[in-house]
């Protein structure tokens, strides 16, 4: 399909051709019509270099990590290990001891709260969040709150989905133990400042964790550069597999943390009278790691180097903003989340029509996209809204796809109309 939309977008930013062929995926017919995948902040699709990684390593290396003497476990540990390189080099840590391998956002999260929050956290402590987080970045807090009888704080946002930092400035005391915000908003995408976020916290003395779920694979990330305390991300939001993830943190936080799971590879020694853990990052890896997960990883992110996170944002920024023209002239629609920095979401309500019945009408047109509160209830609390349908871009999409969207939405309209 040759696109109508007027826009400035330059497919020339990256070989979207040469791209598109390495999602296997892509090619399918659904419902007998291209699949137009644009539900890529529920989860990316995967290059063939990381499915033929993957299999590669289950063909000729699958063994048990950091255990066996013998040739295979050498060398599956060694890939493993050349993984966490991979991903310490990614987002410029210091060290690969403050790259820890979990099964993704949520168990990061939740690694923190229930081991810098089980020890830092007092009665009548609080941590603060904000109104936009998804439920991985509000229950953790909640559960280590009741446990503590502390607090949970929430940062305020404005009508098109932005953070209002006075909000965050009144709120931040002596009491805060932790501040742990989204990077990018999974249902508005909006971008929060986060330098500026990170410079209030830290004259405060307090610590952040920054949820990059929807930016790690949108936006340069330098931890070292953003100073943040803890960063989590999935591996399957970044074009690698599901159940593998990462949680980086500072070595002197880390250090200081007790173990949140107990099981083999954290330990050092184990008596019935006393056990030591093993040294960062495996005092918080308990039990055998998804290896082949983490592998996969690898692969991801050295595919999305490849074609150079600038260009990815680039021609993503121009993706949205094409695809915002076109469904903003659309009567009847209303966009959620109009912040002035925003990457690869467009969340909107239709008048009249259900976000799961445009899901399932776009579903017979090829196109996927998402509906629901996408776990972000309280933020559908504040639009007063139950659901959004939300179309969200990875650097695959094209201009074409947009006219499909948007060709499928006129429809939908005039059907339920
Ligand atoms: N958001 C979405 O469709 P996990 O499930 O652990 O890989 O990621 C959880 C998570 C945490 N934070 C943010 C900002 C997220 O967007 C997500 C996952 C998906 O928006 C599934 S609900």
């Amino acid at each position: 399909m040759e696109s109508n939309l007027k826009t400035n977008i330059n497919e020339e930013i990256l070989n979207i051709e040469k791209i598109r062929n390495d999602f296997p995926i892509l090619k399918q017919l659904i419902h007998n019509k291209p699949l137009c995948y644009l539900d890529n902040a529920a989860s990316t699709q995967k290059p063939q270099i990381v499915i033929d990684t993957i299999n590669n390593f289950y063909s000729t290396t699958n063994s048990n990590i950091h255990r066996g003497v013998h040739y295979l476990s050498e060398k599956s540990t060694q890939a493993f290990e050349n993984a966490r390189i991979k991903v310490k080099d990614f987002i410029n840590a210091k060290s690969e001891k403050e790259i820890i391998f979990t099964s993704g956002t949520t168990a990061s999260i939740n690694l923190v709260a229930q081991s810098f929050g089980r020890k830092y956290l007092n009665e009548d402590d609080e941590i603060i969040v904000t109104t936009m987080e998804h439920h991985s970045n509000i229950v953790p807090w909640q559960l280590l709150c009741d446990e503590k009888n502390a607090n949970l704080k929430v940062v305020k946002i404005n009508d098109i989905g932005e953070l209002l930092l006075d909000s965050l400035n009144d709120l931040i005391s002596e009491k805060t133990k932790l501040i742990s915000v989204m990077h990018v908003s999974n249902t508005l995408g909006t971008i929060n400042p986060i330098k500026e976020i990170i410079k209030i916290a830290h004259q405060n003395n307090v610590p952040v964790l920054l949820d990059a779920a929807q930016s790690i694979q949108h936006i340069e990330i330098d931890v070292q550069e953003l100073d943040c305390d803890f960063l989590a991300f999935s591996g399957h939001k970044i074009y690698g597999p599901t159940g593998i993830g990462i949680l980086y943190g500072k070595e002197n936080l880390l250090d200081e943390m007790p173990p949140f799971m107990g099981g083999g590879d954290m330990i050092s020694k184990v008596t019935f009278e006393e056990t030591t853990f093993n040294e960062l990052p495996f005092k918080f890896e308990a039990g055998t790691s998804n290896i082949a997960g983490a592998i996969g990883l690898g692969a991801a992110i050295d595919y999305v180097k490849s074609i150079g996170i600038e260009n990815i944002k680039e021609y993503e920024t121009n993706l949205l903003n094409a695809a915002t023209d076109a469904v903003k002239e659309i009567p009847g629609i209303k966009i959620i989340g109009n912040a002035k920095e925003k990457t690869s979401v467009l969340s909107f309500v239709i008048d009249n029509i259900h976000p799961h019945d445009i899901g399932t009408f776009l579903d017979f047109e090829g196109v996927a996209i998402r509906t629901g509160h996408h776990c972000t209830q309280p933020l559908m609390d504040f639009f007063k809204i139950p659901a959004t349908s939300r179309a969200s871009f990875a650097f695959y999409n094209t201009l074409e796809e947009v006219e499909q969207l948007t060709i499928a939405l006129k429809k939908t309209i005039e059907v339920f109309n």
